[in-house]
């Protein structure tokens, strides 16, 4: 039996290796991707975040955190990401300017394709001009930003603002998210929703493109 708890220490101990083993044994027994998400993984994450906030942890306990996740998420991607025949729409998702945080985004990427949607993945440090780039080459419905930083948020608004300037802002739904944002916040940037976690993007964006 494979215990939440082991996950969340194997991620906070940066132990790739058995974050992966764990998750695995835990599949293997039929317990839900979801479930070795929000109560395994993210909790490790969540815990070396405080403990980095507080001065006990440093970046390489970060980075290392980081990579033991990346490393679980590869085993819970073919499930979660699977894709169906069914077509929502198209989302197109980014990290914004200066930012490289990607594992929130991911997350929110494979929920988004369990759940009907074609996915472009444009990366992380995403410029305004970029994504603007993007929503005029293709036929996107919802585009993604991603900011994890409080420093970088206002990278979120000023696509928006892009956006709008070079006439593409009726062209696409936006969607904001990222641990430090807010509904309110959303809707004082201009974005047309926000969504604090990947199941709830993925039912937001299908009521974005519903009341389109
Ligand atoms: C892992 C991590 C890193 C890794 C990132 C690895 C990677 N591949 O992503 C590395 C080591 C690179 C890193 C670097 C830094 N980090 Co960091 N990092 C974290 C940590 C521990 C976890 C982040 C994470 O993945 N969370 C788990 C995911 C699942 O949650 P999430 O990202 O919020 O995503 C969910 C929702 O927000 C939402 N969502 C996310 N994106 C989107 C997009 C849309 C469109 C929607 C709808 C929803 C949505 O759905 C997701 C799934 O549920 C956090 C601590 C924390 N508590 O979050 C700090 C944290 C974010 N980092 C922090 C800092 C300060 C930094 C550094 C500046 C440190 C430094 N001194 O260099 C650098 C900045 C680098 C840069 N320029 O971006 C601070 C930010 C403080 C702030 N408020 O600004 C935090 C909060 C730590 C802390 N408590 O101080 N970090």
């Amino acid at each position: 039996m494979v215990s939440f708890e082991a996950i969340t220490k194997a991620v906070t101990s940066g132990d790739g290796n058995l974050a992966y083993e764990l998750t695995k044994s835990a599949l293997d027994a039929d317990v839900s991707p979801n479930d070795i998400l929000d109560k395994g993984l993210i909790p490790g994450l969540q815990e070396v975040g405080d403990q980095f906030e507080s001065g006990d942890f440093f970046l390489p306990e970060l980075i290392v955190a980081g990579d033991a996740v990346s490393k679980a998420l590869e085993l819970l991607d073919p499930i979660l990401g699977k894709e169906g025949a069914a077509t929502k729409g198209k989302f197109l998702i980014g990290t914004v300017k200066g930012d490289i945080h990607d594992l929130g985004k991911n997350i929110v990427i494979m929920m988004l394709k369990g759940n009907g949607w074609k996915v472009t993945d444009l990366g992380v440090d995403i410029s305004p001009d970029e994504f603007c780039t993007a929503v005029a080459e293709g036929d996107y419905d919802v585009l993604g930003l991603s900011s994890l930083l409080t420093m970088t948020m206002p990278n979120a608004a000023q696509t928006i603002e892009a956006l709008k300037a070079k006439g593409l802002r009726d062209k696409i739904k936006v969607m904001v998210g990222g641990a430090p944002t807010k509904a309110e916040w959303a809707q004082k940037i201009g974005a047309d929703a926000h969504a604090k976690d990947g199941p709830s993007a993925a039912r937001v964006a299908a009521e974005l493109i519903a009341n389109a």
